[in-house]
């Protein structure tokens, strides 16, 4: 009402002021809306190298390393886990598995695990924030574990040969956190018991985390939709002198008496 008083008697600075102002707040919500949206979510991305990693009853395995190149990811770090996809071997603990990040971070992934059992096309996943280890002996079925050494279990020792990075290895994923994602990340399987074999049948999964911006998701109107009805915005201002084109708006009926 006070808008439509001012145009009626003739004083388009103050209407036009006052659209300015509900436009530009309109602006500013709909910016907050839908900005923050995309660059604040959190930005996890899964890189998958599929290609079967073959374990030989003794020895490196094929290939060694099996290599992941990591791009497309902002930001540092936060949280790390990787998949295991078909783990399948006669003897679990003859396998040693080595992640090595970009920056030479090098972590003992898997050792000794599950003396005696033959697992059978498991999905592994190794995060820090899993409630368990995999067990020293026995059983497993797939799910989500603590990296897990024992490297006292029989066979014993875990000897990654070059071109994996000597030891001392790191037994947790946090000590990728803080560090650049990107480049390439290699993971080095050693069978050290004579007799027994296996496979990793669908290759891992490197599932990362970082605290950089997502791309954003712009978010199409629907269909028809309209979010400014007229162009007056951009090409008139009352601070300019430029003129706003004429509104056409129809008065309401006047009151019978
Ligand atoms: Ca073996
Ligand atoms: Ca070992």
């Amino acid at each position: 009402m006070y808008v439509d008083r001012y145009i009626g008697r003739g004083t388009p600075f103050i209407s036009r002021t006052n659209s300015f102002v509900a436009i530009k707040s309109f602006l500013l919500v709909l910016f907050s809306l839908v900005v923050p949206a995309g660059y604040l979510k959190a930005n996890t991305q899964s890189f998958t190298n599929a290609t079967s990693i073959t374990i030989p009853d003794s020895g490196s395995g094929s290939p060694y390393p099996s290599s992941i190149n990591v791009a497309g990811i902002t930001g540092t770090i936060t949280n790390a886990t990787i998949t295991l996809n078909g783990f399948n071997h006669s003897w679990a603990s003859d396998v040693d598995m080595l992640l090595v990040g970009p920056a030479g971070q090098k972590i003992l992934i898997v050792s000794d695990v599950g003396d005696g059992f033959s697992p059978s096309n498991l999905t592994l996943t190794l995060s820090d924030a899993a409630a368990s280890s995999l067990p020293s002996s026995g059983a497993f079925t797939s799910g989500t574990y603590k990296p897990t050494d024992y490297s006292a279990n029989p066979p014993g020792t875990d000897t990654f040969p070059a071109p994996a990075p000597a030891s001392p290895y790191a037994t947790t994923l946090s000590v990728l956190n803080g560090t650049d994602p990107t480049g390439t990340w290699s993971l080095f399987i050693v069978d050290d018991g004579a007799g027994d074999q296996g496979n990793l049948s669908g290759g891992w999964t490197l599932t990362i985390t970082t605290n950089g911006p997502a791309s954003p998701t712009l978010r199409r109107a629907p269909t028809g939709a309209s979010l400014l009805s007229t162009s007056a915005t951009s090409s008139c201002s009352a601070a300019t002198g430029t003129r706003c084109p004429a509104k056409t708006r129809s008065r309401p009926p006047t009151p019978s008496r």
